[in-house]
C-alpha cells in the first residue's frame, strides 16, 4: 500500500475564534505551495520559524501576519514533506489560508489522513497510530498515562517479541521439513514451555482489559437502597451540585440520573436511582425496570442505608436484588441523626462498608478513597503498558486461542506440516495487531476515528 503522492491540506486546530489556528500541509508539494504564499523571505529552510505575510496566491492579497515553518522529509510527524502555518484563528483566515492552497493544488484532508501518512511511511506503528487517537481524547490522568505507554509503542514491541518467537519455532520447524537430513526436528516440549509462556502471558494481557475498559469507560457506581435513604443526597455531595432532587417524600427519584466524576485519575460514572420498593406506580416499577439492567453492568453496586432507622422490608427487598453479587459495598447514610444499635445486617459480604452523611461532603472522603482503591487494586503500573482498544483485544484474544490450539497440537503426534500452518496462523495474527499485514479497510476504519488534521 503507497500513500497517495497529493499534497493534503487542513485546520489541525479546533474551528471557531481563538488567538492561533494551525493550518498543516503534507505531501511533496508543500514547499512549492508554501513558497507560492510567503514570500517575505527568499528561501526557506527546514525547521526554522519565519514571521511575514500569508499572501493570496492570485490576488497577491495579504490575509495574514503568520509564523510558518517546513519541515522536510523523511524528518516530520508524516515522514513527507509538510508544513505549518500558525494565523490568527478568525474563520475568515482560515478559509482564505486554506483555499489559497486549495487553488494551488492542495486537496483537503480527511479524518487522520496525517497520521495515515505517518504510519504508511513508517513514522508511527499501527498501535502508535490508534493511540494518538486515544491520547487526544484522553480526559483523565489515567487514560492519559495508558495512551502515551502506547504511543511509545511499549504493546507493540511486546507482541512483535512473542512474533519474533514464533518465527524462530516456524523457521527450525520448516527447516526439518525441507531438510530433514540438516536440521533436527522441533524439540516439542521445548516448545511447549515457549508457547506455554507466550500463553500465560496473552492471558495476562486479557485479564487487564476490565481495568483498560475502567479507565476508558470509567467506573459504573450504582446507588441502590430504598427510598428516603439519601442517595440522590449522596450523589449531589459528591457531585459538588444539586443535580438530583432531594425532598423528604419516599420516591423523589423516579428515573435514573447519570454523571462523571473524576478522583485521582480515574473517571468515576455515578447514577442515581428510584427507591427501591414494593409499589403499584407505574413510573416506579419502570424505574425499577431499569435499575435491574444497571446492576448488571455496574462495575459496583453502592447499598445505600439509613443508620437512624431501623432495618425494614424494603431494606431486604433491595438486598435481595443484590445479595448474589459480589461487587457493592454499603453505606450508612445520616451518621448526623443518632443511630440505631440494632443496625445490623445478617449475611451480608459487602466489599467494604462506611458511614457518612449526605450533609457533610467531608464524611464521603474515606467512601471516594475505598472505591478508588477497589477500582485500581488489581493494576500495577508497568501493566497499563498492555490495555488495549477494541481492535486489539479482539486480535489478542483471537492470538491467546489459536496459541491454545497450537499447544494442544504439539501435545498430540500432530504431523509437522500441519503445525507449521498453526504457527503461520498465529504469526499473521500477531502481525495484524501490529499492524503489519493489514487489509486497507481496517486501517481506513482505524483512521476514520481521526479528526480532520491529525
Ligand atoms: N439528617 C440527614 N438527612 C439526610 C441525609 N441525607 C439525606 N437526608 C434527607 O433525607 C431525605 C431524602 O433524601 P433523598 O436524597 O431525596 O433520598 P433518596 O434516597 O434519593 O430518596 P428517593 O429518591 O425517594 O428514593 C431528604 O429530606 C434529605 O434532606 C443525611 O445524611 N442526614
Ligand atoms: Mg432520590
Amino acid at each position: 500500500m503507497k500513500p497517495n503522492d497529493d499534497t493534503i491540506v487542513a485546520l489541525a486546530t479546533p474551528n471557531g475564534i481563538a488567538a492561533i489556528g494551525i493550518i498543516r500541509l503534507s505531501g511533496s508539494k508543500s514547499l512549492d505551495y508554501l513558497t507560492s504564499c510567503f514570500t517575505s523571505v527568499s528561501s526557506i529552510l527546514p525547521n526554522i520559524v519565519y514571521v511575514g505575510k500569508f499572501k493570496d496566491p492570485l490576488s497577491n492579497e495579504t490575509i495574514d501576519k503568520v509564523c510558518i515553518t517546513y519541515f522536510q522529509s523523511p524528518k516530520s510527524y508524516t515522514g513527507e514533506d509538510s508544513a505549518e502555518v500558525h494565523c490568527h484563528s478568525s474563520q475568515y483566515v482560515i478559509k482564505a489560508i486554506l483555499n489559497s492552497f486549495i487553488c494551488l493544488g492542495a486537496r483537503l484532508a480527511q479524518s487522520g489522513e496525517f497520521s495515515k501518512r505517518a504510519y504508511m511511511n513508517g513514522k508511527l506503528t499501527l498501535t502508535q497510530s490508534e493511540s494518538v487517537i486515544d491520547l487526544i481524547h484522553s480526559q483523565t490522568k489515567l487514560q492519559h498515562t495508558v495512551s502515551l505507554n502506547r504511543v511509545e509503542g511499549k504493546l507493540y514491541r511486546h507482541i512483535n517479541l512473542i512474533r519474533n518467537e514464533l518465527l524462530r519455532l516456524l523457521e527450525q520447524l520448516e527447516g526439518s521439513i525441507d531438510f530433514p537430513d540438516e536440521v533436527p526436528s522441533i524439540n516439542r516440549s521445548l516448545a511447549c514451555n515457549s508457547l506455554e509462556s507466550i500463553s500465560k502471558n496473552l492471558n495476562h494481557i486479557i485479564s487487564l482489559q476490565d481495568l483498560g475498559k475502567s479507565i476508558s469507560d470509567g467506573v459504573h457506581c450504582l446507588f441502590l437502597g430504598k427510598p428516603n435513604v439519601g442517595k440522590s443526597s449522596i450523589f449531589n455531595a459528591l457531585l459538588g451540585e444539586d443535580r438530583s432532587i432531594v425532598t423528604d417524600t419516599p420516591g423523589t427519584t423516579r428515573d435514573y440520573i447519570s454523571e462523571q466524576i473524576e478522583y485521582n485519575g480515574i473517571q468515576f460514572m455515578l447514577y442515581d436511582t428510584a427507591g427501591l420498593r414494593h409499589s403499584d406506580d407505574i413510573i416506579e416499577f419502570l424505574g425499577m425496570k431499569k435499575i435491574q439492567s444497571l446492576i448488571k453492568k455496574a462495575t459496583i453496586i453502592i447499598w445505600v442505608c439509613d443508620q437512624s432507622e431501623e432495618l425494614t422490608a424494603d431494606d431486604f427487598t433491595v438486598f435481595d436484588h443484590i445479595k448474589h453479587n459480589t461487587n457493592y459495598a454499603i453505606l450508612s447514610n445520616k451518621v448526623d441523626l443518632s443511630s440505631k444499635k440494632s443496625f445490623y445486617i445478617p449475611d451480608a459480604k459487602p466489599l467494604f462498608q462506611q458511614s457518612c452523611s449526605a450533609l457533610s461532603p467531608e464524611s464521603l472522603n474515606d467512601f471516594k478513597q475505598n472505591l478508588y482503591e477497589y477500582s485500581v487494586s488489581t493494576y500495577q503500573d508497568q501493566d497499563l503498558e498492555f490495555l488495549c482498544n477494541v481492535r486489539q483485544f479482539s486480535c489478542i484474544k483471537q492470538l491467546a486461542s489459536l496459541i491454545s490450539n497450537l499447544l494442544t497440537q504439539l501435545k498430540t503426534t500432530c504431523h509437522d506440516d500441519m503445525l507449521a500452518i498453526d504457527l503461520r496462523n498465529c504469526i499473521e495474527s500477531c502481525s495484524e495487531l501490529t499492524g503489519d499485514s493489514i487489509t486497507e479497510e481496517v486501517l481506513d476504519g482505524i483512521f476514520s476515528r481521526f479528526c480532520v488534521g491529525k
